[in-house]
Parts: structure tokens; C-alpha cells; sequence
């Protein structure tokens, strides 16, 4: 590893900052002083240029979070039910089918309806709450025929 780079902090509430251009790879924080580091006072950052950058946002790129995939057919849901850690979820929504389908989060208010033509793929951030949660297409008779998934939130 290349040679490294010493921030310093006196007690009280101080700071001080740095920007390490950092290349690809693992790399290890720690405090220097005698004992802490061996006491717990280390980390370790992971540099992946393929990884999205953090905090996920809008736009064009695909969302950040755990991945989780519902495929909609004519007329059902894939998966039918799913356990999933909370935090940010990228919801990946893919349309299968012939007819439009949309996707709607019962009793979230945070969650933007999705509305997938046939064939198409969209994908949303859910900061998802730990919960038991449905998922639905809510174009009339399409939830009673199959399109709905339930999502327990650990
Ligand atoms: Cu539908």
C-alpha cells in the first residue's frame, strides 16, 4: 500500500479534514496512538469504480439499495412475497406483459406510483421501514387477479 495520510484531532469536539484521491482498492483507517487501534479504532473503506455513487438520487442512473425485483405479467406478481433488510430498496418494476400495469406501496405516502408500458422497466428508491408491506398494480380487477406482493421489512 501506498504511503499513508495522518489527520490529527485534539480532544473536545475538533475536526480535521482531508481529500485523498483514492484509486481502486481496500484501505485501512485507524488512530495511530498506542493501543487504539488494536482497542477498536480502525475501518476500512472499499474503493469500486463500479459501485453507484452513494446516496443514490435522481436522474438517470439506477437507483441505489438493495435490489429488489417485482415482474408483472398478465395479470400476476413475481415474486408473490419477500423478506428484505430495511434501508434504501431499489424497487426494479419490469413489465412483461401485454397491458400497462402499475405499481402502487398501500399506505406509503413517500412512494411515487409507477405507470410500465408493456415491455418496459422502471426503477424507484423506497426507504423502506421495518413493516409488513403490499405491493399492487392498481389498474381495476388486476389486484384481485394476481397482482400483488407482500414485502416484510426486517
Ligand atoms: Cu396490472
Amino acid at each position: 500500500m501506498a504511503a499513508g495520510r495522518k489527520l490529527s484531532v485534539p480532544s473536545g469536539g475538533a475536526k480535521d479534514q482531508a481529500t485523498f484521491p483514492l484509486q481502486p482498492g481496500t484501505y485501512t483507517f485507524y488512530c495511530d496512538i498506542p493501543g487504539h487501534r488494536q482497542a477498536g479504532m480502525e475501518g476500512h473503506i472499499v474503493v469500486d469504480p463500479s459501485a453507484p455513487p452513494p446516496g443514490g438520487g435522481a436522474g438517470a442512473g439506477a437507483a441505489a439499495g438493495t435490489p429488489f425485483k417485482i415482474t408483472a405479467a398478465d395479470l400476476s406478481f413475481t415474486p408473490k412475497e419477500q423478506a428484505i433488510p430495511a434501508g434504501p430498496v431499489a424497487v426494479t418494476y419490469v413489465n412483461t406483459g401485454a397491458l400497462t400495469h402499475t405499481l402502487v406501496l398501500e399506505g406509503e405516502g413517500s412512494w411515487n406510483k409507477l405507470s410500465d408500458e408493456p415491455g418496459k422497466t422502471l426503477s424507484e428508491t423506497w426507504n423502506a421501514k421495518p413493516g409488513t408491506y403490499t405491493f399492487f398494480c392498481d389498474v381495476p380487477g388486476h389486484r384481485q387477479a394476481g397482482m400483488e406482493t407482500k414485502v416484510t421489512v426486517k
